[in-house]
This record gives structure tokens, C-alpha cells and sequence, in this order.
């Protein structure tokens, strides 16, 4: 049976780090609310009258029975399933621990346009933004790329993978913070990224590898844009 995925539409968001788990893994999904009829669909779900353990927020995931929300948790689930996740309970994690500092990084750059509320308009929150973007480029950026750096190089199975030495979500999911941070803020990252040379080439090869390429220029990847977690403001990224 296929996996159930759902997300709203039309941004990549926080659903691709779910989306690029399955496709790595050539495993069969439905994004659900992508087809007619599929947003009411995740609605039902999320209304926590009619399901037992309701989720708060796409996206989620459902696997049969199974009902499971918030990224890192559904990456957990999937990740040993389609053999992308260590084996052992160490293992898997320290897999989670690197999902939920991902998730953590991932928070602050949304952040970076909506520094207020989510509920305000960015235009509303202009000025705050550029000094949240300020700080996020100058110090948040770099502290967290340093901190993946390290744990690519300490790896101790060799500085191609962040555990072990197969392809496991942490590499997809670091692949796409570092595509989300070059769409969002090109200018700092081309500066900032010769210090974190693993980092990059990790990048390169994930979006090499065959599945993962093929899925990148399929139209089941929606483009970057700004209604997603990553946006592209030129005034953000010339902050610092
Ligand atoms: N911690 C959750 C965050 C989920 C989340 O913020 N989802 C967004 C879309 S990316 C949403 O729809 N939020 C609605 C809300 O917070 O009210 C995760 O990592 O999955």
C-alpha cells in the first residue's frame, strides 16, 4: 500500500524533507493534497474530532493505520523502513538527534522573513526581519554549518555521509537545508560556503544521485518560492 503523504500544495516547505526520503527510496506515495479533493482530506485529519491522535500541522504522514506528524517523527518512522536510517537504537538516535537540530535551523529561517507572528504579513514585520536575517546570516548560519561540518568529519566511517557509511535522511534532509539557504540568501552563502567544503560536496553528491536527480527535474519538485519555509527577499539577504 502506498504511503499517504500530506502537505499543502504548492510549496516545498517542510514536506520535502518527507518527500525526498520516499524518492530516494523509489517508494510509492500519494501527495495527497495535491490532487482534487486531497486539502479537504488533510483537513478531516487534522480536525481532532474525528481522529484519535489528530496532528497539529502538516505535514504528515499515513501508513495504513499509522497517523504520524512533525518531520523529524515521520523520519524517524520511515527512515529504518526504507533503509535510510542506522539500524541500531544508537544509531537511529543519533539520526534524529541531527533531523531535530535540521528541524531547529529550519524554525530560524522561517523565522528570518516572520520574525513577529506567522500570522502578519511579511511587509508588516520588514524591519524586524532584516535584523532577525542580520543575525541568522552573520552568526545562526554559520554556527549550525560548522556544527554539520564537524560531524561529517568526525564521522568516523569516512566524511561522506553524516552516519555511517550509506545514505541515510540526514544527508537528503542537510541537501535540501542547503538548497532552501542558497534560494533564500545566495549572497551569504556563496561567501559563507567555501568554509564548510563537506557540507557542499555532500550536496553535490545527493543531488547526483540518480532517484534524487531524476525527482529534481521532475514537476513532482515544485520550485522554490515565497510562500515557502525558504524565501528569496533580496533586502534579507544584503543585510549583513
Ligand atoms: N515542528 C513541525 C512544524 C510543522 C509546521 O510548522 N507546519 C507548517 C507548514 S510547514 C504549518 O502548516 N503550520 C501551521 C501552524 O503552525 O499553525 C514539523 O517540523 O513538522
Amino acid at each position: 500500500m502506498a504511503y499517504e503523504l500530506y502537505y499543502w500544495p504548492g510549496i516545498q516547505g517542510r514536506g520535502e524533507f518527507v518527500r525526498l526520503a520516499l524518492e530516494e527510496a523509489g517508494a510509492e506515495y500519494d501527495d495527497v493534497a495535491r490532487r482534487s479533493g486531497g486539502m479537504a482530506a488533510m483537513q478531516r485529519l487534522m480536525d481532532a474530532s474525528g481522529t484519535a491522535r489528530p496532528p497539529f500541522a502538516p505535514p504528515f504522514l499515513k501508513d495504513g493505520e499509522v497517523l504520524i506528524a512533525q518531520t523529524a517523527n515521520i523520519l524517524l518512522y520511515l527512515g529504518r523502513r526504507l533503509g535510510l536510517a542506522p539500524r541500531d537504537e544508537a544509531g537511529w538516535l543519533w539520526a534524529h538527534q541531527l533531523q531535530l537540530t535540521i528541524a531547529d535551523i529550519v524554525d530560524e529561517a522561517h523565522d528570518t522573513h516572520h520574525p513577529i507572528a506567522s500570522s502578519l504579513y511579511y511587509e508588516d514585520q520588514r524591519a524586524e526581519a532584516q535584523r532577525r536575517a542580520g543575525d541568522f546570516i552573520a552568526r545562526r548560519i554559520p554556527k549550525y554549518l560548522g556544527y554539520f561540518e564537524r560531524v561529517l568529519e568526525h564521522n568516523s566511517q569516512g566524511d561522506h555521509h553524516l552516519i555511517g557509511r550509506r545514505v541515510n535522511y540526514c544527508d537528503l534532509s542537510l541537501f535540501q537545508l542547503i538548497a532552501g539557504l542558497r534560494y533564500a540568501f545566495p549572497r551569504a552563502m556563496t561567501r559563507l560556503e567555501p568554509s564548510f567544503a563537506r557540507i557542499t560536496a555532500l550536496h553535490e553528491r545527493i543531488a547526483a544521485r540518480p532517484r534524487i536527480a531524476a525527482y529534481l527535474k521532475s514537476a513532482r519538485r515544485i520550485a522554490f518560492n515565497e510562500q515557502g519555509v525558504f524565501r528569496s527577499y533580496p533586502e534579507l539577504d544584503a543585510a549583513n
